[in-house]
């Protein structure tokens, strides 16, 4: 049966507003141990504004993480969280969002925990639709252990370990994810905060599993990575303009992320290509509402029995 055919259940969309305004103070935990210069700071300044302007609740927001230099994002920021092994960090933070519909579940982490270790479970979260926002910081290089190629490192670029140059062709990480099943997919530069907080507070706002790639420049070990797209190094800062549906002739030019079709051609734009949301499908249900919805019929059927008495009942029928 095609997911168009299933029934559509409703799950509580998570949380209405805080009652005490989030601030930074409130939201910033240790003193990131990041090298000075590093892109993962204006990161995580845009997440604390993100969480500012989203003002969820302070103990319905859960920050998680896999293993790498941006992975260590939870330690700086002061809510529910943790730090789980290289790559496993998103069927972790699925298992937290499908257990807890209210909380909003943020995971962080770099391009080869996501794409590399933990590529088999970006796919798999991304097909399922689980709702939760992931950032992927991407520096093109493994950071923590000091230099290998990742697998969105360019060909050539000389690495520990391809002291010649990678010879490897890079995933391209806007036609994965969208080829995963991602249903909000956006990209974002590290030097342009006022983009990041807009395209995280949109993820966070988006109903499914959205994700967030951001350029972040890795200082120590791939300097000027990310300068073809910054303008304040000679770059071009290419924004896409979204359709806005006024009828308009020019409206005809713009993109329209619905169209899935026209994400993948934005995908394939030569590097650095654009910046912004590629592509948000608002139709696709979450794990989240199906599985609700699959709860809530068993209830049903069972008389809205208490969770023991059915647990007691399996047994008895065991015995
Ligand atoms: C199972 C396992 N394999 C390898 C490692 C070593 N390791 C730690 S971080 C890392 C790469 C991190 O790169 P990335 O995810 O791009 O994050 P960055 O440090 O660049 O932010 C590797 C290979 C590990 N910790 N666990
Ligand atoms: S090694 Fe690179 S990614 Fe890691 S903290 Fe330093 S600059 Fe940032």
């Amino acid at each position: 049966m095609s997911s168009s055919t299933l029934p559509v259940p409703t799950s509580p969309a998570p949380a209405a507003a805080a009652s005490v305004p989030l601030t930074k103070k409130a939201l910033t935990a240790d003193h990131p141990t990041w090298c000075p210069g590093c892109g993962d700071f204006a990161v995580l300044a845009a997440f604390y504004r993100v969480l500012e302007k989203l003002n969820y609740p302070h103990e319905k927001i859960v920050t998680f993480a896999g293993i790498g230099c941006s992975s260590r994002f939870p330690y700086f920021v002061n809510t529910h969280g943790g730090h789980f092994i290289h790559g496993r960090a998103l069927p972790f933070s699925a298992g937290i969002s499908l257990g807890r519909d209210d909380l909003h579940v943020f995971v962080f982490g770099g391009d080869g925990d996501g794409f590399s270790i933990g590529g088999n479970h970006l796919v798999h979260t991304a097909r399922k639709n689980v709702r939760l926002t992931y950032v992927i910081m991407d520096n093109f290089v493994y950071g923590l252990t000091k230099k290998q190629t990742s697998p969105t490192s360019p060909l050539g670029f000389k690495t520990k370990t391809d002291p010649t140059g990678a010879i490897d062709r890079p995933i391209n990480p806007m036609r994965t994810l969208l080829n995963s099943g991602a249903t909000f997919v956006a990209r974002s530069h590290a030097t342009q905060v006022n983009h990041m907080i807009e395209m995280m507070t949109r993820a966070a706002r988006h109903d499914g599993f959205s994700v967030v790639e951001i350029n972040s420049e890795c200082v120590e070990f791939y300097p000027g990575a990310f300068d073809a797209a910054n303008p304040r190094k000679g770059g071009t800062w290419t924004v896409i303009e979204e359709k806005k549906h006024d009828g308009t002739p020019e409206d005809a030019a713009r993109h329209d992320v619905t169209d899935e079709v026209a994400a993948y051609r934005l995908a394939l734009q030569p590097w650095p290509g654009c910046y912004g949301v590629f592509y948000e499908n608002k139709q696709q249900p979450t794990k989240n509402a199906l599985e609700a919805g699959l709860i809530a019929r068993a209830r049903e059927r069972t008389k809205q029995a208490s969770d023991l008495a059915l647990l007691q009942a399996t047994f008895a029928r065991m015995r």
